[in-house]
C-alpha cells in the first residue's frame, strides 16, 4: 500500500501580509501531478487544512478543489484537523464524504475513527485522530464517566459511587498533552497482527521547530514519543520541517511552501510511505518546486541593484534583504521593491542593529513569556518601560489572541 503524507497546508495563509493562495493552488496542482505518476493508494492530511478556524471563501474553494481531484482519481484521503483548524468545521459533511472515500476526522468524543484498506498483505487500519488539547479530552472523558455511572448506579447503587469516584479522579488527573494523548491513543483497540497506521497533529518531544508555527511557552504541548509505539507508521503535522522523531517511522512531512524565513534552507517536500507485510515500511521524500521560492539575499544596496547580482534570479520570489549599508537607505522598500516586486521584509546589519541585538542576546529569548518579550520590544522602541495599565492591557490581549489561535 502506498500512501502520501501531507500536513500543514495552511490554506488561505498570509506571510508578511502577502496572500499565499496562488503559490497554494501551484503546489496543490504539483502534487496532483506527483499523485499521478506515484499512483498511491491514500494521501494523508495531517492537519492544519486551512490557517484559521473561520478560512477565508478562496480556501474552502481551493480544499474542495483539491479533495475532489484526489477522489476523482480514486485516492483516498485521510485527513485530520490541527490546531488552527476548527474541528467541528473540518467535520462537516465527514460522513457523507466518506462513502466516497474522503474521510475527515469528526469532533473528537472518545474514540477514535478508524478505516479499514486492503491490499495484498492484508489490512491496514488508518486511525485518524484530530488535535487534542487536554481541557477537550478532560471534559469528553469526564461526561463520559458522569453517564457510565449513572448507568450502574441504578443495578448497584454502592458501586456505582465508588466507580464514579475513582474515574473522576483520573480524569482530573489528565493534565498535561502527554495525559491528554495517552488517554486517547490507549482507548484505541489496536490488533497488532495487523498493520496500524495513525494521523495525528501534536509536538512529539524532540521535534525541532521553525517560526511559521504556534509557538508554546514552556513546552507544555509536549507529548512523548513512545505514545505512538503500537503503530506501524505515524504521520504527523504541526512542525513545518520535515524530520522523523526517534524512529523513522514517526514522521512529520513538513508544510509543502516555506511559511517563514526560518525555513529559507529547506526544501519542501511530500513524503511517500510504502507499507508491505506488517514490519516492512520503506519511506522516501519528493521534493516540492514553488512558483515563488522564499529566500534571502544579503549585501549594500549597491550589490542588490546591481544587474549582475539579480540577473540570474528569480526576482519575484519572496525575499528579505538584509542591506549592510551604515546609513539606511531613504524609502528603500519602496525602491528595492521596483526590482524585487514580492519584497516582504528589508533589514539592516550595521554598526547600529549589531548593538541592539547584544541586549536582546543577554537572556534566552526562549525562556520568556511573550508579555516579557512585548516588554522589550516596547522598551526598546520607546525607551522607557511600559506602565502597570499598559501591561495588563497586553497580558489580556496576548491571553485573547492565544484562545482565538487555539
Ligand atoms: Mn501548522
Amino acid at each position: 500500500m502506498k500512501l502520501i503524507h501531507l500536513s500543514d497546508l495552511h490554506l488561505g495563509k498570509r506571510v508578511n501580509e502577502f496572500s499565499m493562495l496562488e503559490d497554494q493552488a501551484f503546489i496543490l496542482k504539483q502534487i496532483l501531478e506527483i499523485a499521478d505518476r506515484e499512483k498511491p493508494d491514500g494521501v494523508l492530511l495531517a492537519g492544519d487544512l486551512y490557517d484559521k478556524p473561520v478560512p477565508p471563501a478562496e480556501a474552502v474553494g481551493l480544499l474542495d478543489w483539491f479533495l475532489t481531484e484526489l477522489s476523482v482519481r480514486k485516492i483516498a484521503v485521510f485527513a485530520i484537523s490541527g490546531n488552527h483548524d476548527s474541528a467541528e468545521r473540518i467535520a462537516f459533511g465527514s460522513r457523507l464524504m466518506g462513502d466516497r472515500g474522503v474521510f475527515l476526522s469528526p469532533v473528537y468524543d472518545g474514540t477514535v475513527e478508524k478505516v479499514e484498506m486492503q491490499d495484498e498483505y492484508g489490512t491496514v487500519c488508518v486511525y485518524l485522530l484530530p488535535f487534542l488539547k487536554p481541557a477537550v479530552v478532560r471534559g469528553v472523558w469526564k461526561h463520559k464517566s458522569d453517564g457510565e455511572s449513572e448507568a450502574e448506579y441504578g443495578e448497584d447503587a454502592e458501586y456505582g459511587e465508588d466507580a464514579e469516584h475513582g474515574e473522576d479522579t483520573a480524569v482530573d488527573q489528565i493534565r498535561t498533552y502527554d495525559d491528554a494523548l495517552r488517554r486517547a491513543v490507549s482507548s484505541i483497540q489496536l490488533d497488532l497482527s495487523k498493520r496500524n497506521l495513525l494521523v495525528s497533529h501534536q509536538f512529539v518531544t524532540g521535534a525541532s521547530r521553525c517560526e511559521s508555527e504556534e509557538i508554546f511557552v514552556g513546552g507544555l504541548d509536549q507529548i512523548d514519543a513512545s505514545i505512538f509505539d503500537d503503530f506501524d507508521y505515524v504521520a504527523l503535522g504541526h512542525i513545518h520541517s520535515p524530520q522523523h522523531v526517534g524512529r523513522e517511522t514517526v514522521r512529520y512531512c513538513g508544510t509543502p511552501l516555506k511559511y517563514s524565513f526560518s525555513e529559507a534552507g529547506q526544501e519542501k517536500s511530500v513524503t511517500v510511505v510504502e507499507l508491505k507485510e506488517k514490519g516492512d515500511v520503506s519511506i522516501s521524500t519528493i521534493p516540492l518546486r514553488p512558483l515563488r521560492d522564499l529566500r534571502k539575499i544579503k549585501g549594500t544596496y549597491l550589490e542588490v541593484t546591481s544587474r549582475d547580482f539579480y540577473a540570474q534570479t528569480n526576482t519575484s520570489d519572496y525575499l528579505q534583504i538584509t542591506l549592510t549599508d551604515e546609513e539606511d537607505i531613504l524609502d528603500g522598500l519602496q525602491k528595492l521593491r521596483i526590482i524585487y516586486p514580492n519584497l516582504m521584509q528589508l533589514e539592516y546589519d550595521n554598526q547600529r542593529t549589531r548593538e541592539n541585538q547584544e541586549i536582546l542576546q543577554v537572556q534566552a529569548m526562549e525562556e520568556k513569556s511573550e508579555l516579557e518579550l512585548f516588554e522589550e520590544f516596547y522598551q526598546l522602541q520607546n525607551n522607557q518601560p511600559m506602565s502597570e495599565e499598559q501591561k495588563e492591557f497586553t497580558s489580556r490581549l496576548i491571553q485573547k489572541l492565544k484562545e482565538e489561535g487555539q
